[in-house]
């Protein structure tokens, strides 16, 4: 018999019937976009569940992060890291902007605070770091940095959805913060995205430039774009809401039978929870050493392909070789070799709320055998 697609994740998907419902009210209102009721309710639930003061929603994760290179007004040169998507990179050379690469940590695959400052020219006016697969990075010794220099921070916390330390939400770092709620992500309102903001007057602000930059009727404020959430995908994500909760839960039971059965596994590398983290379990890369395992990355990574197991090799290739970028100075393998490395051991394995015990067995079994 032939066996079922295993996908990298599977979308969250609220209950069909109480959409129905409130798409009924959606029609019955005839209000279907521009700070509807149920964009209001998500906004201020997003902020109770998050525990953050202020977020502003966006249609998708990448306009978040142009809009608060825009609101900081950053020019210049902005410190980030290879890899991550390649929306991080993209969002600073749509600003105008010269991205600086600085390489990773093994740790938590986020940037290298150690090697920050000697990326630092007269022309750095922020860092953009990447909270990657959720792993919060070292946000004290960041913070310090761009006090030292008069830096921005703003943080790509597209992963992040509901990672805490210590009690305290990762997205209250830095200047702002920004997530995804793309289909793919933990917490999806199918397309989607937020800003994190820590006051009124910003959140206005952000407000302003995701509409136009209107503030009025008649009164256009600032250069804006559009990325107003309608109320179909609002509604959709207040239900959603509802339920992410059980669905990390069911993500984390999936991490501790990975972690379980790969712990002995010559070769394979992974994540153990953080102490005093709230982990979102977004993703499950493994780290393939080819010589101890003996098989490299892609050997097992098209093994499984085959298998109709589909792993993603998230994140290769780099950011820094794609065309665009591959000729920055920073961009060289020699200034990213942890970078580097990790992208050639990389699969992050199937994760997701929906997955069943065959299913982990599955993908198990093709790691182990
Ligand atoms: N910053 C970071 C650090 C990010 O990772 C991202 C996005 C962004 C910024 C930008 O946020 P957005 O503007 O995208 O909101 C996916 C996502 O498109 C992207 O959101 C995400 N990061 C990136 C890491 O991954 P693909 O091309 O790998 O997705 P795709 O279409 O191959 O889907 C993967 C699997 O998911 C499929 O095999 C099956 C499943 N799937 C996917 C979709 C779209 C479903 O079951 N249903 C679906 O509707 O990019």
């Amino acid at each position: 018999m032939k066996k079922s697609l295993i996908t990298v994740t599977s979308p969250l998907l609220p209950d069909l019937s109480e959409f129905n419902e409130m798409l009924k009210e959606i029609w019955a209102s005839k209000w279907i976009t521009n700070n509807g009721q149920f964009h209001k309710q998500l906004e201020k639930a997003l902020c109770e569940y998050l525990k953050v003061p202020y977020i502003s929603l966006f249609t998708n994760g990448t306009l978040p992060l142009l809009t608060a290179l825009q609101a900081l007004r950053i020019t210049g040169e902005v410190i980030t890291t290879p890899y991550s998507f390649v929306a991080t990179t993209h969002s600073i050379w749509w600003n105008g902007c010269k991205p600086v690469f600085v390489d990773i940590e093994e740790e938590t695959c986020g940037i290298d605070p150690d090697k920050i400052e000697a990326a630092i020219t007269p022309k750095t006016t922020a860092i953009m770091p990447v909270h990657c697969y959720g792993k919060p990075v070292k946000m004290k010794q960041i913070q310090d940095i761009a006090d030292k220099y008069g830096l921005k921070v703003i943080y790509d916390a597209a992963h992040a959805f509901g990672v805490e330390v210590d009690g305290e939400s990762v997205l209250n770092a830095g200047d702002m913060s920004t997530l995804s709620f793309h289909a793919t992500k933990v917490y999806n309102t199918l397309e989607g995205g937020a800003l994190v903001m820590h006051d009124e007057e910003t959140k206005k602000r952000i407000d302003y430039l995701k509409n136009f930059g209107f503030a009025g009727e008649t009164e256009v404020v600032a250069p804006g774009i559009n990325s107003k959430v309608d109320e179909v995908r609002s509604a959709y994500g207040l239900l959603n809401l509802r339920q992410v909760d059980d669905a990390i839960a069911k993500r984390q039971k999936v991490a501790q039978r990975y972690r379980e059965a790969l712990r002995d596994i010559s070769g394979v590398r992974f994540f153990e929870d953080m102490t005093g983290v709230r982990h979102n379990y977004s993703y499950f890369p493994i780290f393939i050493n080819a010589e101890k395992y003996g098989k490299t990355r892609d050997e097992l990574y098209f093994e499984m392909k085959s298998a109709e197991v589909l792993g993603r090799r998230y994140f290769y290739p780099l950011i820094s070789t794609f065309s665009t970028y591959r000729g920055l100075p920073s961009a060289t393998p020699d200034n990213l070799p942890v970078a580097t490395k990790i992208a050639n051991e990389v699969i992050c394995l199937p994760m997701h709320h929906a997955l069943s015990d065959d299913d982990i067995q599955r993908v198990i079994d093709l790691i182990i055998k």
